[in-house]
């Protein structure tokens, strides 16, 4: 392990895809990897696409990795596939998209399938990220579907977060799923060689600008807070004007752009010391959610599953109550609350 760790700090690819393996599938090599690797991570800027499935997110990412290689800066491509049967062709199709990147040796990718428990997907792809920004690439791309929670958690390990749209898929105002606003630092309409596209674009700046005025936008009767902390309403030099920008992946249109939107934000997270708010935020979500498996496991660990059973059977019975019953498993494990 500790050759392997050396070899993955020098950057050599194969250590680095032996590792990642090693990590998606036992904890204890994670724990250990990590441990080692954890003080020479923090150097890449981590740059998250997201949103629906078939916007072109891949073929973005793509066009994106191109455009930064040209600057020489290494790039790491994450790929989280979508687990849902109906977009199970999406690893295949991301690999044939993907290929004219492969013979690039400043380009790492890597899929991952998105099994296990959404929570541990997470930390996996965290993981990995930070295996790549060991590893010396200075660019990072996470590539999630954006259908939900597991994924707005994802790109809350970036730093820049892209929510991709394409124009024709229904009302546009529709296909703004909640939470996305809250999380896009940078809305990209694809598919802008589309009929539409303008409206897309139109109807976007509009729900952002009316976010921005209120602080909130209607969504669905909900309202949706827009990202604009305190702070920031205080101090509008240091509030970032989400941008919307139309792109054609398939042609590269607007890439170059999009890239220099991207390089802006990240100048303006370091400016204005929000990349180290936004360290400090992702730190404290990975500690809390550590924190949870550990004490889970530790439970586990220390009370018999036929007493765990016993305590779930009295719960469902109603002879106790879950917050009894979770006493009743701390005071079994020796902890005090
Ligand atoms: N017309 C047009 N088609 C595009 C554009 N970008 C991507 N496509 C096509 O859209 C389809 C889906 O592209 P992908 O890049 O796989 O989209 P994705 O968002 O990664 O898809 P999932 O990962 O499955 O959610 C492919 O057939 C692409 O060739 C574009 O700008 N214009
Ligand atoms: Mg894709």
């Amino acid at each position: 392990m500790n050759a392997l760790i050396e070899q993955v700090r020098i950057g050599r690819r194969r250590a680095i895809a032996q590792l990642i393996t090693q990590i998606e599938n036992n904890d204890t090599a994670a724990r250990s990897a990590i441990k080692a690797l954890y003080s020479d991570t923090g150097k890449a800027h981590i740059i998250g696409i997201t949103g629906p499935p078939g916007t072109g997110k891949s073929t973005l990412v793509n066009g994106i990795a191109k455009v930064i290689r040209k600057s020489d800066l290494r790039v790491g491509i994450i790929a989280v596939d979508p687990s849902s049967p109906f977009t199970g062709g999406a690893l295949l199709g991301d690999r044939v998209r993907m290929r004219d990147l492969s013979g690039d040796v400043g380009i790492f990718i890597r899929s991952m399938a998105s099994r296990g428990s959404l929570g541990g997907l997470a930390r996996m792809t965290g993981n990995v990220v930070k295996l790549l920004d060991a590893a010396g690439y200075e660019v990072i791309l996470v590539e999630t579907v954006g259908a939900g929670q597991a994924e707005v958690d994802i790109a809350s390990t970036a730093h820049t977060t892209m929510v991709v749209e394409a124009p024709g898929m229904g009302d546009e105002i529709q296909t703004i799923k909640a939470g996305i606003l809250e999380i896009a630092d940078l809305l990209v309409v694809n598919k802008a060689d589309r009929p539409g596209s303008d409206r897309t674009v139109k109807a976007l700046k509009a729900m952002l600008q009316m976010g921005q005025s209120r602080g909130y936008v209607d969504h669905h009767g909900k309202k949706i807070s827009v990202k604009m902390s305190e702070k920031d309403r205080s101090d509008s030099s240091e509030h970032w004007q989400v941008p919307v920008l139309d792109t054609v992946a398939t042609d590269g249109k607007g890439i170059e752009e999009l890239v220099e939107v991207t390089f802006a934000h990240k100048t303006h997270l370091q400016k204005s010391g929000q990349w180290f708010q936004r360290e400090k935020a992702r730190c404290r979500q990975e500690i809390g959610q550590l924190l949870q498996t550990r004490y889970l496991a530790e439970i586990r660990a220390r009370v018999p599953t036929t007493e765990r059973e016993k305590l779930i059977v009295a719960v469902a019975e109603r002879r106790i109550d879950p917050y009894s019953a979770v006493d009743e498993l701390f005071a079994q494990t020796n902890y005090r609350d």
